[in-house]
């Protein structure tokens, strides 16, 4: 099933297992056989919460693949190309798929290919929780399998209680982290893109073990920028019908930068927010950059 034939039922989020799926674009018996994938050494999956930095890892993938040339992955949407495991009907297409098998996934540790502690890589995106919970809040706007939120107070308050597609980012972060050193895994920060973009297509292009010419890096790295994206359709998923998004209401490359937040937080939001966010993250040796400033 290819992104466009995803249909939409309901907003209704589908408890499964302590984690939500979205109704119509995820089967929970689908999902549950996940976990029997066997893997391949060559299998790569980006996993993110979601408004985490996930098309734009698509984008570094497919680049990274075609030696930086733009025109060779121009013909198709990334999420076709790079598709999300979990969607119904991806998963078979998964087991016979040629190899290498580029995958996304914003599911949590538990439901991911128990294989991936003996073959394959996995690269976990994280980004700072206050700019997600903004990013996903312009994307409920936009996405019609999500329920459009009343105001900004309405969706903080349904990210903060995990009720919504992804559930927790706390639980996801965690769980993820808990187990970097049981799979091959690569942990890195939106914000350390932003921050040198080329550093990091440069570590991940080692942990891939691709070799690329300092001229086919720059080309990478060139296509992946903010400002080269956003005037791409399909890094945009422009080709997707407006019965699944509401293209006229926002856009996937929306703003692309650290701090957002700060125009869209009161105090008592942001108050609680790192109340909650110091309980949960306790003992967590992770560290996020909150503003574009702290990187100058
Ligand atoms: S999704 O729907 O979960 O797949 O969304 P995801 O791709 O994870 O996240 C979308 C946000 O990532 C930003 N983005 C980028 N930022 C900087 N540089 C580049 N190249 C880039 N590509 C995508 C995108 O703008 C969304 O963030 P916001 O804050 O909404 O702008």
């Amino acid at each position: 099933m290819d992104v466009n034939e995803v249909k939409i039922h309901d907003h209704d989020l589908v408890p499964h297992k302590g984690f939500k799926l979205i109704n119509g674009t995820h089967d929970p018996d689908d999902v549950d056989q996940i976990y029997n994938l066997e893997t391949r050494d060559s299998d790569v999956f980006v996993v993110t919460y979601p408004k985490s930095g996930t098309i734009w890892m698509q984008q570094i993938l497919l680049l990274l693949e075609a030696k930086g040339d733009l025109t060779a992955i121009s013909k198709h949407l990334n999420g076709d190309l790079v598709p999300w495991i979990e969607v119904y009907g991806q998963r078979q297409m998964f087991i016979t798929a040629p190899s290498p098998r580029m995958r996304v996934s914003h599911l949590p540790f538990q439901f991911m290919p128990s294989a991936l502690s003996q073959k394959g890589k996995v690269i976990y995106v994280a980004r700072n929780p206050k700019d997600v919970l903004v990013s996903y809040f312009y994307f409920h706007k936009v996405a019609n399998m999500l329920e459009t939120p009343t105001d900004f107070n309405d969706f903080f308050e349904k990210f903060m209680r995990g009720d919504v597609f992804g559930s927790s980012w706390f639980e996801h972060i965690k769980t993820w982290y808990s187990h970097k050193d049981d799979i091959n895994m690569l942990f890195i920060t939106y914000e350390e893109m932003i921050q040198d973009l080329h550093s990091a297509v440069e570590r991940i292009a080692l942990f891939l073990g691709k070799e690329l010419t300092d001229e086919e890096l720059a080309d990478v790295v060139k296509h992946s920028t903010f400002n080269n994206m956003k005037n791409i359709p399909q890094a945009n998923y422009e080709q997707v019908s407006s019965e699944l998004l509401s293209h006229h209401r926002g856009r996937f490359m929306r703003k692309g930068t650290i701090g957002d937040w700060k125009s869209h937080f009161t105090v008592a939001q942001n108050e609680m927010f790192d109340k909650v966010f110091h309980g949960e993250m306790a003992g967590i040796p992770l560290f996020f950059v909150w503003g574009i400033k702290d990187i100058a």
